[in-house]
């Protein structure tokens, strides 16, 4: 079996000691961790996500898979460098509030910093306030606001319109993202930019009016 099908395999099981042992060796072996990363560890995901859906997984099963996941994004973080880009723009990164998924806003921060971009995750379930009061101390960019349930996304738009009645406005911008998130919504709600994952993100992030292209 190839090593990519191995980490996948080893991803759905949430086998955390294995895709250690199997990541190391693939980039050994001169697979890009690019490759290891949507090859790998995110159709492994995929493959988790259908499985709790079909009712064949429980949330213990989950939670092991993201521990096995998050394992190997440690491991190809240092290698995920974009390029030569060095972007000046810094970025503030959260889940918004009442949301504890973490897994896409990780792989969205990791492709943000390895393509040059500075930083700050918040973490999830991340107040409104945070996001504003951190973008203001830490002269921030951007804010970067991913959601996973239908029932949170609405918490961008309150970042979004208290950023608007804030100092900030027009200083700072915003981008979504997310699996219930679409473009339509992202316009919707005033968010300057959208992405559908990690590497658009990245895009996106550096044609938004202002940044550092
Ligand atoms: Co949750 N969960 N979950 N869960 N979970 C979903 C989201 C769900 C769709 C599963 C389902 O029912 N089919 C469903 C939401 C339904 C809905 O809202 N309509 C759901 C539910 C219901 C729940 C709970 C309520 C379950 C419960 O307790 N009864 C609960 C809520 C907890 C809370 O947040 N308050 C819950 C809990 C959990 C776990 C803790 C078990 C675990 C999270 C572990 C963790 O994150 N550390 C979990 C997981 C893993 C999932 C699924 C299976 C997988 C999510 C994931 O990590 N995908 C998910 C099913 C699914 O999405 N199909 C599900 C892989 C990841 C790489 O993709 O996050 O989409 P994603 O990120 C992508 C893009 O979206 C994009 O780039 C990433 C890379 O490509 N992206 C951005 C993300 N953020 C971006 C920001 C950007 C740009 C792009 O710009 C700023």
């Amino acid at each position: 079996m190839a090593l990519i099908d191995e980490i996948r395999e080893a991803l759905v099981v949430g086998n955390a000691p294995k895709i250690t042992e199997l990541v190391q060796k693939a980039l050994g072996e001169g697979v890009t961790a690019l490759g290891i990363l949507n090859e790998g560890l995110v159709k492994g995901m995929d493959i988790v996500s259908e499985k709790w859906k079909a009712g064949e997984y429980y949330i213990p099963n989950v939670l092991i898979a993201a521990r096995a996941m998050k394992q190997g994004m440690e491991i190809i973080k240092p290698k995920l460098v974009q390029g030569d880009y060095k972007a000046k723009a810094v970025a503030v990164a959260g889940t918004v509030k009442g949301d504890l998924h973490d897994i896409g806003k990780n792989l969205v921060v990791m492709m943000m910093e390895g393509a040059g971009f500075e930083v700050i995750d918040l973490g999830t379930d991340v107040p409104t306030e945070k996001f504003i009061e951190t973008a203001r101390e830490k002269n921030a960019d951007l804010i970067l606001m991913s959601a996973l349930l239908t029932t949170t996304m609405m918490a961008m738009k309150d970042v979004i319109n208290s950023l608007k009645e804030s100092d900030l406005a027009g200083k700072v911008k915003t981008m979504v993202g997310g699996a219930p998130i679409t473009q339509k919504f992202a316009e919707e709600i005033g968010a300057d930019g959208y992405a559908p994952d990690g590497s658009s993100a990245v895009e996106c992030a550096k044609n938004l009016p202002g940044q550092a292209a």
